[in-house]
């Protein structure tokens, strides 16, 4: 029976036929996706991340990392989420503009939609007005905003200014990604914060008024 390590040392190393075939084995063997996500794939990004603020690697070796992640998350996406009865809350979720990076983005869309959000994802680079549109085309309930870059911290705090401009009756806001904490939150009038993809669970059905 694989280990969780195995796997990510595989997705470390951007080996994506392995990444994809331990995946399998390790959900045969009786993991759950989450643990698979959270203790497996995760950690092997965070090493790639690491390589590359010590410039052992570059973007290229990032991106083949980040695409032997993607297939994996493939063979976990249907089981995170269940096909459920009709959504009762609309959810959109974007990568803050001038931000490419959408794998976070990616997991927090399934683990809503798994929780039964009718999530509409408008990929990465979104600008603030394209939120405010999306919003209000799809009467949302809530908007995630990620962001995985220092330098488009900015563009996030801008999106919360446009979106609470509106006023839109009920629609909160919630960030997350990599650099964000609470207190940036605080500080930009988020509504939530979540670290990770199961707090984005949690917060997101706080912020909905449902126990989490
Ligand atoms: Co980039 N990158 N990258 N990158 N990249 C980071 C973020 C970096 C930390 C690497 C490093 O230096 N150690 C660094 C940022 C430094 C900083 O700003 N302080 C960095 C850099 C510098 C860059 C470029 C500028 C590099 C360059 O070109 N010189 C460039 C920028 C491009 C751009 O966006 N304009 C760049 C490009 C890329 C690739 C395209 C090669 C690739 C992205 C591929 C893709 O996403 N399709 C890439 C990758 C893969 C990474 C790392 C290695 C991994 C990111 C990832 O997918 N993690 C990353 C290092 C790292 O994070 N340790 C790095 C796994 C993912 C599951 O985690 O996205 O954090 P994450 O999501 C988490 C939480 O953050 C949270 O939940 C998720 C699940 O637990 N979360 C939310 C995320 N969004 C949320 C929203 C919520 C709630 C929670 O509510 C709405």
């Amino acid at each position: 029976m694989p280990e969780l390590i195995e796997l990510t040392t595989a997705v470390a190393a951007g080996k994506r036929v392995d990444t994809v075939r331990l995946t399998q084995e390790l959900l045969d063997a009786g993991h759950s996706p989450q643990s698979i996500v959270e203790q497996g794939l995760v950690p092997g990004m965070a090493i790639v991340g690491e390589q590359f603020k010590r410039n052992e690697i570059f973007v290229p070796e990032m991106l083949i990392a980040a695409r032997a992640m993607k297939e994996a998350l493939k063979v976990l996406e249907p089981l995170l989420v269940k096909a459920g009865i009709k959504p009762k809350y609309t959810v959109i979720i974007g990568t803050v503009q001038g931000d490419l990076h959408d794998i976070g983005k990616n997991l927090i869309s399934m683990m809503w939609r798994g929780a039964n959000f009718a999530v509409v994802d408008l990929g990465t680079n979104v600008s603030a007005e394209r939120y405010l549109a999306a919003a209000r085309e799809h009467n949302a309930n809530l908007v995630g905003l990620s962001a995985l870059l220092t330098t488009t911290m900015p563009a996030m705090k801008e999106t919360v200014r446009v979106l609470k401009a509106a006023a839109l009756p009920n629609l909160k806001v919630m960030i997350g990604g990599a650099p964000i904490t609470q207190e940036f939150a605080d500080d930009i009038g988020a509504d939530g914060y979540a670290a990770d993809a199961g707090t984005a669970v949690e917060v997101a059905r706080r912020l909905m008024g449902e126990a989490a």
